[in-house]
């Protein structure tokens, strides 16, 4: 009988063992058919089947909140709480099911994310709440090992161990971040893991006790004895040293253990935290045995092979890659280039820096604020930092860009990945505000390049030029065609401009988009002229001044950031000038995009190609 096709909350609660474990396959199968057919976050979610299973079975959703951290491994908690048809077809689309836990979606969802680390403050926030509401309530935080270690979570476990409102922590540990977990904590937890694999089968050991005659006594005894002994012997974990109880480590696919487990918690006074092992892509061959993060989060997949669905050609690389590419070349001559990630290794494509310069290239987990920081302390000694850093993630190392970076116009090359719209992973990760926040910066430089050469050229600059240097790049692919050691490097601020005679309006435009816009301008044989805005500061004054001689309407096309970028910066260009010319923004909304495919955002915000021509034709009309 297939459970899920006739699946109900209600009945659910009342399954036995054997159904709940029946469950866990088809929801598994589930997760990995629709994965396989929308992309989305595949080994995180399969690793979590029976633990989610488990606490759904067990505690009073939606009365009790549980708060997943990040929420990429929310799947399970989706389907079993109503949402499985519309998980089934819609993941991650535009309209869909979001691929991280919505408030709109379902009362079961109590709490938003999609970046790191916030669960264990929220969730205090609530039990604090509950507490002066006299409610009654538990609270939950469901925290994987590579997000516990972030700054955010140990502040909040810092905080937590002083105050009375109890929350439950569940540890998540499946020995991986993205890739493999990064430092001190990551080494404590992994010690840790060995006492579950050191203790004797208690229940074993009771069933036999209890065939003997005074068995029942003995082991009763002996395990009050045991407990004593093991506390004394063993070394206080990282959370009983912050004033928190701890139980653990359980294996995170035994529904019966975990159960127990819960029970415990529940009974005891102070805030607590469940320690759960799990396996990483549990149910799938391909991705149980990655460790690179590669299954981490995928696009569309052959069940059978493991091999994506659609092909790259192959003259192309991601962006990701082709900028690692460039910096990886740079630092073979230029050795003072120090490499850093904030948990990306995979994403950022920098597994070959980290293969060919073990000593200068660091993962410092999730820890943007401290990454960036660290960059600060290289370059002020003879060191050039280059950071990779997600548009998105970047927006909480704000300060540190400010006042470690940008006050003392420290020399440091950043290269802002999936700059613009990212897509699927919706409203938490597009990367359209950066050049909102960082524009302001005094001594900041922002970049976005049109293809591979324009790209050399840009780090060329970067690693000459004197100050912190930001170079966006999208989410997409490149032609994979460049000379490195050919180009060299050019003035900062300088755009490219390509007038037509007889143009009756002007197209300033970002990005890679350029070529785009130009192959379309040039098979309508359209009158305008094209700018190419490679920087979002400085600004091009001359290209800018040069305008004002006969004033056409301009249109500024930026398809990799909100109104608050290029846009508001040629506003407050001609603005303080007190000079009139009509600008028209054909940049991204300054609003939560949602989740959905990029070219269907892209037409939903009627920023697609059509409705630039349209507005290029009207406006030609005119
Ligand atoms: C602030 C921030 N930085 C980086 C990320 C990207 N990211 C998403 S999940 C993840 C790994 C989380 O590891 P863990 O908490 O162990 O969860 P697992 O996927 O292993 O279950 C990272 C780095 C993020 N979401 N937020």
């Amino acid at each position: 009988m297939n459970i899920l096709d006739s699946f109900d909350y209600a009945s659910f609660k009342k399954m036995n063992i054997k159904e709940l474990y029946e469950l866990c396959n088809e929801v598994r199968e589930l997760i990995i058919q629709t994965v396989a057919e929308k992309g989305g976050h595949l080994s995180s979610n399969l690793g979590v089947v029976e633990l989610t299973v488990a606490l759904h079975h067990f505690f009073d959703f939606p009365n009790d909140k549980l708060l997943f951290d990040v929420g990429h491994q929310s799947y399970t908690h989706k389907i079993l709480t109503g949402r499985a048809k519309r998980f089934k077809e819609s993941l991650r689309e535009f309209n869909g099911i979001a691929g991280y836990q919505k408030m709109d979606e379902s009362e079961f969802d109590c709490f938003e994310a999609g970046h790191s680390s916030t669960a264990i403050s929220a969730g205090m926030g609530m039990a604090i709440a509950r507490d002066l509401n006299n409610e009654d309530y538990n609270v939950i935080a469901f925290v994987g090992d590579g997000a516990i270690v972030s700054g955010m979570s140990l502040e909040a476990i810092n905080h937590l161990g002083t105050i009375n409102h109890k929350l439950i922590i569940i540890v998540n540990d499946n020995e991986m971040s993205i890739s493999r977990p990064v430092g001190t904590i990551a080494r404590h937890m992994s010690k840790l893991h060995r006492r579950l694999v050191a203790a004797p089968s208690k229940d074993i050991y009771k069933k036999v006790m209890y065939k003997l005659p005074f068995g029942k006594a003995v082991f009763n005894f002996s395990s009050k004895l045991k407990n004593r002994i093991k506390h004394f012997f063993l070394e206080k974990t990282l959370f009983e040293t912050f004033n928190l109880e701890y139980l653990g480590p359980i294996d995170g696919h035994n529904i019966s253990e975990l159960q127990k487990t819960f029970a415990t918690a529940l009974k005891v006074p102070r805030s607590v935290v469940i320690h759960v092992l799990t396996k990483k892509g549990k149910g799938y061959k391909y991705a149980e045995e990655d460790i690179v993060g590669k299954w981490h989060g995928v696009s569309p997949f052959d069940i059978k092979t493991g091999e994506p669905k659609k092909k790259r050609p192959e003259n192309m690389v991601s962006w990701s890659q082709l900028t690692s590419n460039l910096v990886h070349e740079l630092g073979k001559t230029n050795k003072d280039i120090v490499y850093i990630t904030p948990a990306m290794k995979n994403g950022s494509a920098m597994n070959q820096i980290f293969e060919d310069y073990p000593d200068r290239a660091f993962d410092v987990g999730i820890a943007e604020e401290h990454a960036i920081t660290l960059a600060a302390g290289l370059a002020l000694n003879k060191k050039i930092p280059s950071v990779a850093i997600y548009s998105t993630f970047l927006q909480r190392a704000y300060d540190q860009i400010n006042h470690d970076i940008s006050r003392m116009n420290l020399h440091a090359v950043f290269t802002i990945d999936r700059s613009g719209i990212v897509g699927s992973d919706g409203e938490t990760h597009q990367g359209i505000f950066d050049v909102g926040i960082l524009k302001g910066l005094p001594n900041a430089v922002i970049a976005m390049p049109k293809d591979a050469n324009d790209a050399c050229m840009l780090y060329k600059t970067a690693f000459k030029h004197h100050a912190p240097f930001f170079i966006r790049i999208p989410r997409a692919d490149i032609i994979n065609e460049y000379d490195l050691s050919k180009i060299s490097d050019d003035r900062v601020g300088k755009w490219d401009v390509i007038n037509n005679d007889g143009a009756k309006i002007n197209l300033i435009i970002t990005g890679p988009y350029f070529n785009k816009v130009k192959d379309l301008i040039d098979k309508e044989n359209l009158k305008v002229n094209l700018f190419f805005a490679r920087y979002y500061k400085p600004l091009d004054k001359d290209v800018l001044n040069s305008l004002l001689e006969n004033r056409l309407k301009t249109i500024i096309v930026d398809l990799f950031a909100d109104e608050s970028g290029l846009y508001e910066s040629i506003c407050h260009f001609y603005a303080k000038k007190d000079e009139k010319i009509t600008l028209i923004p054909f940049t991204l909304p300054n609003a939560f995009i949602p989740c959905g495919k990029i070219e269907d955002l892209l037409a939903y915000y009627k920023r697609d190609d059509s409705s630039l021509l349209n507005l290029i034709r009207s406006l030609l009309n005119e």
